[in-house]
């Protein structure tokens, strides 16, 4: 394991400066889940292949970039399944974006993600790692190197609010829960990039982040293998919580295809028991 997080520090400064004299045009093509690919997109997935390709422990790579999956290794006791760059199209208006790890032993689902990553390309290089023994450990580039910076813990409540998806399209019982919310005097903290909204949420110490079912996406639009399960991971680690729509815990959920979404809610305890009332989610 201490392989492939020593990888991901070093696509950590790969991507980093391909995004720093980055061409940010549009290439020809699209993604798995229909959307323009940036040529940053795909630079960025071809660094992440790149280089664990030649990690032995790697078995398959699941990268949102591509369709299917990419075996490496026969070998290998692992499949990493990535987000190389979430929320590119951010990078035009300069916006913190981020890359995001899920790594897996056995079938790709949420029992067994074994541990997670994310990077955020900001103001500062950070990265994030968690596994099931720990809390999530924050890094920061110092200087030229990954340093330890510490643990992360959240509160019980918290005071930010991330919600996403396009409120016309938000149900009726979701409008009022997050309305109630900000009545309580939440604060709204959404960029459109998860990965800062939620690293920032679990670093300021809790809150809620929903990217919800809307009429015009049903099943939420986060990809259960590489951006909801692996954030899931974090959130449970740090002492919040992490459901869909019915309070399932996702990191309960089986996909059936690896690009599958999930309505998702990411919070402190106060926020999601709020969310069960809300809902009425059974307790
Ligand atoms: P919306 C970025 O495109 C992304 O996948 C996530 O990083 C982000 O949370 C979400 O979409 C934003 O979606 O519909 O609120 O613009």
């Amino acid at each position: 394991m201490k392989e492939i997080f020593e990888t991901i520090k070093e696509v950590a400064f790969e991507i980093d400066s391909a995004i720093k004299r980055a061409d940010l045009g549009y290439s020809d093509s699209e993604n798995s889940s229909g959307e323009e690919q940036l040529k940053l997109d795909v630079q960025s997935d071809i660094i992440i292949e790149k280089r664990f390709a030649s990690v032995k422990s790697v078995k398959a790579l699941v990268s949102e970039e591509k369709e299917g999956v990419l075996e490496l290794s026969s070998i290998g006791k692992y499949t990493i399944c990535y987000d190389p760059l979430d929320g590119s199209s951010l990078v035009d208006v300069n916006l913190s974006v981020g890359s995001i790890f899920g790594i897996y032993e056995g079938e790709l689902n949420g029992e067994n993600l074994i541990a997670s990553a994310y990077v955020v390309y900001g103001p500062r290089i950070e990265l994030v790692i968690v596994d099931r023994a720990s809390k999530p450990k924050l890094y920061r580039v110092v200087g030229s190197e990954f340093k330890y910076i510490s643990d992360i813990k959240m509160d019980e409540k918290g005071k930010l609010n991330a919600s996403g998806g396009t409120q016309q399209n938000w149900c009726d019982y979701h409008k009022t829960f997050i309305d109630d919310l900000f009545q309580e005097g939440y604060r709204l903290r959404y960029s459109g990039g998860m990965v800062p909204d939620l690293h920032q949420i679990m670093l300021k110490g809790g809150g809620l982040f929903s990217y919800p079912a809307t009429s015009d996406r049903p099943n939420g639009k986060l990809r259960q293998l590489f951006e909801v399960i692996p954030f899931a991971l974090m959130y449970e680690q740090a002492g919040g919580q992490a459901v869909n729509h019915k309070g399932v815990r996702l990191l309960k959920l089986i996909p059936s295809h690896p690009h599958d979404t999930s309505p998702c809610f990411f919070g402190s305890n106060y926020e999601i028991e709020a969310l069960r009332k809300a809902y009425g989610m059974r307790e």
